[in-house]
């Protein structure tokens, strides 16, 4: 059904913000996909993105997130809301030749900066096939795009190993935030993960921020970009809008 979902426009994404940790302003936000099924309701994610992965609707549903979510980008730039937009890859993606050309004209079409979009991968994405993705990610880099490593911490590859993958940042898994103010081996992980990653050049986004002790212990890190439910969840566009009203 999913690629009749597609055509009938029955998937919606989410807009979850992302907040500067010094500052505590927005300053962007993470398209997450929902599935409006008539019978069974909300699908969430985690349920259907592993299935399409499998049967390789991915491809077509990844290019619907990015044409939705550049849509909604250029809309709120026209109302005067400008923000980093996130959305996430998977493995097809990053091995399907035309990846980086397809991104390039839809920003055209819409007059956007590459700079203000992010693409998310997770290291089992990039190691499913990694010289096709280390060529996918060079070529959306070189055209002006963000690259973040997304739930880093969770899969098996070192920061050493990652050196070689052209990013830009990397996301702090929520295992280790939400624990952050009562287990001190996530403080130590979370520390040094940090201190690792500015070494590198890479900004660090932190996940699942659920209170402000967390926030707080993050600052004092040094960590760049917080998310989380401390801030908001994920809301659909007219709720982030209205969001974003009541936080001015
Ligand atoms: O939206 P939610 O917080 O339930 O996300 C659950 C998982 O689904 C997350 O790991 C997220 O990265 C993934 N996900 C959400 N939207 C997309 C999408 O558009 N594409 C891919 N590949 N994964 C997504
Ligand atoms: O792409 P990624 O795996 O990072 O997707 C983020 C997932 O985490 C989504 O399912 C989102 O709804 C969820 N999420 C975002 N913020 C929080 C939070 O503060 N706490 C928890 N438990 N989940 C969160
Ligand atoms: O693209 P579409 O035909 O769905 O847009 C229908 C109308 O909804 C357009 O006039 C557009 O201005 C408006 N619109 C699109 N996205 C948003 C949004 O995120 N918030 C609000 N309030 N209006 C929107
Ligand atoms: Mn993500
Ligand atoms: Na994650």
């Amino acid at each position: 059904a999913l690629p009749d979902a597609i055509v009938n426009r029955k998937l919606q994404l989410h807009y979850q913000p992302k907040m500067d940790c010094g500052t505590g302003q927005v300053n962007g936000a993470e398209a997450l996909i929902r599935w409006q099924h008539e019978q069974l309701g909300v699908i969430r994610p985690d349920e259907f993105i592993p299935l399409a992965e499998q049967s390789g609707d991915i491809l077509r549903v990844t290019r619907w997130v990015c044409q939705a979510a550049l849509d909604q980008q250029q809309y709120w730039l026209e109302q005067g809301i400008d923000i980093q937009m996130a959305v996430n890859l998977s493995a097809l993606d990053l091995q399907a030749d035309d990846f980086a050309e397809f991104i390039a004209t839809e920003l055209r079409a819409r007059h956007l900066s590459p700079t203000k979009l992010t693409l998310e991968v997770t290291e089992s994405a990039v190691m499913a096939d990694l010289e096709k993705a280390q060529k996918r990610l060079k070529e959306l880099r070189e055209l002006g795009c963000k690259i973040a490593l997304d739930d880093y911490g969770t899969g098996y590859a070192s920061l050493a190993q990652l050196k070689h993958l052209p990013l830009d940042k990397l996301k702090l898994d929520q295992s280790f935030i939400r624990g952050l103010d009562s287990d001190a081996n996530d403080r130590i992980i979370v520390q040094s993960t940090l201190s690792l990653a500015h070494e590198l050049k890479l900004q660090t986004v932190a996940e699942g921020v659920e209170e402000q002790a967390a926030w707080r212990l993050l600052r004092q890190m040094g960590c760049d970009t917080l998310q989380g439910y401390y801030f908001s969840r994920p809301l659909a566009a007219v709720e982030f809008e209205q969001w974003l009203k009541n936080e001015a």
